[in-house]
């Protein structure tokens, strides 16, 4: 695992955890963790159990006592280290957004399939119950024809100018190593959330804001550096099965620690999520009895939910880790089938077009066709 920031913590937990709660053939070893800085990989390599470590990233694709190279570092290195880990014939579970654009996707993508890797890319909400109830729910066709998809992304951590840009954890605000703003750190969870679960977009309309437009640099105390990323971006859709569709994201919604949300309203039922209330779904169905028509909220904990025979008994919730146990196993039992593993690679690059095109939508002002 190439990484020990929020990611390299989540995934670890999963790495670990993964076989106490499922059945799979495979099993995880934690050969090596790789960064930079030694000490404190050290510490996080002790931490977690890995059992050994690497700070060249080179040095452990090259290694041939490892099987499976997990992407955790920050979005500008993606590239490199796919196509290398490609190159060297191992499997490659990448953290989102895969790339920095489209461009960089597309060349990872053509890697992974030229060499006939296992691929998956870290969009972990899937893997919530209530949002994979929700996939259940439009599969049985429920919803009938859709109208409307409507997502929210919003977090509130930017707000003050005295947050520098850069360094560990801080990366994200800084477009040489981000690629993108909200859009591909938040938009992209919504987008391909999206996409699972109403069908791929054909063409976006954005707008987005930059409202701090210079930080300190946390790495050079004194130094400023303007900032380029998008903080807040909203943007219009239209569905490849006419639906409408509308997006919002921004990191300056006062309040709002990490509300990823979405609403879609067909024309005999509507179905409702909202991150800070996760175990809970809202399905309101025109066909109940009369007089009765309401908001259901179903508690998603029963064994029969997506995942939650796995884990403990009805009403019991789950957290925000277990998402990534549960992309995991998914992962591992797709290494056991035929069946195509998602999102891989591939899915991952259809939401990195959608996010190509908001972006160049907000800068000329036109709607742009999705790819
Ligand atoms: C950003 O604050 C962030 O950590 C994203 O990078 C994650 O993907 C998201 O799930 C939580 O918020």
């Amino acid at each position: 695992m190439i990484g020990y920031g929020f990611m390299g913590r989540a995934h670890s937990n999963a790495y670990r955890k993964v076989n106490q709660f499922f059945d799979l053939g495979y099993e995880p070893v934690l050969q090596a963790a790789c960064a930079r800085n030694g000490k404190k990989l050290k510490t996080f390599a002790d931490n977690w159990g890995w059992k050994s470590y690497e700070t060249d990233w080179r040095k452990l694709v090259a290694r041939d006592d490892i099987d499976a190279i997990d992407i955790s570092s920050p979005n500008n290195t993606h590239l490199d280290i796919a196509l290398a880990a490609a190159a060297a014939g191992k499997m490659i579970l990448c953290e989102k957004p895969l790339a920095m654009n489209a461009q960089e996707g597309k060349a990872m993508t053509d890697a992974v399939e030229k060499a006939g890797v296992a691929n998956m890319v870290w969009f972990n909400y899937r893997r919530v119950p209530a949002i994979a109830l929700a996939r259940q729910i439009v599969e049985k066709g429920n919803l009938g024809k859709v109208f409307h998809y409507r997502a929210k992304y919003l977090q509130d951590w930017t707000i003050s100018p005295k947050v520098p840009q850069g360094g560990a954890a801080l990366w994200r605000l800084d477009i040489d190593v981000a690629g993108s703003g909200v859009t591909g750190d938040l938009l992209a969870h919504s987008i391909d959330t999206a996409i699972w679960l109403n069908g791929p977009l054909t063409s976006v309309c954005a707008m987005t804001e930059t409202f701090i437009k210079e930080r300190q640099l946390q790495d050079e105390p004194g130094k400023t550096k303007p900032v380029k990323i998008d903080d807040a971006c909203a943007f219009l859709a239209r569905f490849k099965n006419g639906s409408l569709g509308t997006f919002e994201s921004t990191r300056y919604a006062r309040g709002r620690k990490n509300q990823n949300t979405f609403e879609i309203n067909g024309e005999n039922a509507s179905v409702c999520f909202d991150l800070e209330d996760a175990h809970r779904l809202g399905y309101f169905d025109h066909n109940d009895q009369k007089g009765l028509h309401g908001w259901r909220s179903i508690l998603v904990t029963d064994f029969e939910h997506p995942y939650m025979d796995r884990w403990w008994v009805p009403g019991c919730v789950i957290g925000y880790e277990h998402t990534f146990i549960n992309a995991l196993a998914d992962f591992l039992k797709g290494l056991e089938s035929d069946k195509k593993l998602c999102p891989d690679f591939k899915d991952a690059l259809e939401t990195q077009y959608v996010c190509d095109a908001v972006l160049s939508s907000a800068k000329n002002g036109q709607w742009e066709t999705i790819k």
